[in-house]
């Protein structure tokens, strides 16, 4: 079965090499349905719909193609990166101008971008990065610190706790397992916390960045730990079903466990502004228009920087009631 892929692949570098040359005019390559004119297809593959920020990020996407007269070909992988492998195997065979991606795990991506890379076809990776050695295998990365995000979170809680000498028992809600952000906002946060010995992470587990996990975890959390003073979730939406837990618990979320999430969408700045969440790291999904550019400079051959960071905030309760009226997501 590979070899098959190879074939086709070899044979659409050639054609791609022959046709379009390298200055970028690929008026006559009508070979695929991606290539033809000035027009831009790009394929997308995203990780699937497992929270308030991958909704307005895929929203963010489709709106920001449109607008920039782009064809997207859009795939849900459904959290699976076998799906996304296929989806992007199957952009290399309509021949697409350009594959953007977000990578639901870090490894394991080296031999597709290869065969992306060998038919010509440029790789832009949005929201989430890969471990792949060879950075030729993209052209760009597009999205946040997500390290970076840990840090700020870290730095909330060692404020709120400055001069007090009690154990701060924490527990920590990580995103899906060998995601970047997950990998990320736990180091970046250890790193933060590990200046001081009163800060003791007593559990870590994954809530799949999903309410429903989020909120069962929790659960258990509860059952095993009666003295939690701190729950660090590497999302809101993990952070709103463990308030539920907390909640059917007999506890005051915000209060009698404090919380610190990363994302502020809408649901989160809400549950923020209602003192039932702490602090909120800002990450924003709003990537699209940035990455219709970035798509439409790598088409017309232009440099583009090889890393491009969003910019962000964070969020307590004062500025969450601000923030929250002109919140777009
Ligand atoms: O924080 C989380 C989502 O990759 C930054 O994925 C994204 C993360 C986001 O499921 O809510």
């Amino acid at each position: 079965m590979r070899r098959k892929w190879f074939a086709a692949l070899l044979a659409g570098a050639l054609v791609t090499a022959g046709v379009t040359g390298c200055g970028g005019d690929d008026a006559g390559s009508g070979s695929g349905s991606g290539s033809g004119g000035d027009k831009i297809t790009m394929g997308f593959s995203q990780v699937g719909a497992e929270s308030g920020w991958r909704t307005a990020n895929t929203k963010s996407i489709q709106e920001s193609a449109a607008s920039a007269g782009i064809t997207l070909k859009f795939s849900d992988a459904q959290g699976k990166q076998e799906n996304q492998i296929k989806a992007i195997r199957s952009f290399i065979a309509q021949r697409v101008d350009v594959i953007a991606f977000s990578p639901v795990v870090e490894s394991g991506w080296d031999t597709v971008l290869k065969e992306a890379k060998d038919a010509n076809i440029p790789v832009i990776l949005t929201d989430r990065a890969v471990d792949s050695q060879d950075t030729s295998l993209y052209k760009t990365f597009i999205g946040s610190d997500f390290v970076l995000e840990g840090k700020k979170a870290g730095e909330w809680l060692v404020k709120e706790y400055q001069g007090k000498n009690d154990p701060v028992n924490i527990v920590e809600l990580q995103g899906t397992p060998g995601a970047a952000p997950a990998n990320d906002r736990k180091a970046g946060f250890a790193d933060v916390i590990k200046a001081d010995p009163k800060f003791k992470v007593i559990a870590s587990q994954t809530g799949q960045f999903t309410r429903t996990d989020g909120k069962e975890v929790m659960e258990a959390f509860l059952k095993t730990y009666p003295d939690i003073d701190v729950l660090y979730a590497h999302n809101d939406d993990m952070g709103l079903g463990a308030i539920e837990a907390i909640e059917a618990a007999g506890k005051k979320p915000g209060k009698d466990i404090k919380i610190i999430t990363v994302d502020a969408v809408k649901d989160g700045m809400t549950a923020l502004s209602q003192g039932k969440i702490n602090y909120i790291v800002e990450c924003s999904p709003l990537l699209g228009p940035q990455l219709m550019d970035l798509a439409k400079k790598v088409k017309a051959g232009e440099q583009i920087p090889n890393r491009v960071l969003t910019e962000e905030t964070t969020f307590d309760q004062e500025q969450a009631k601000a923030a929250l009226p002109s919140r777009k997501y």
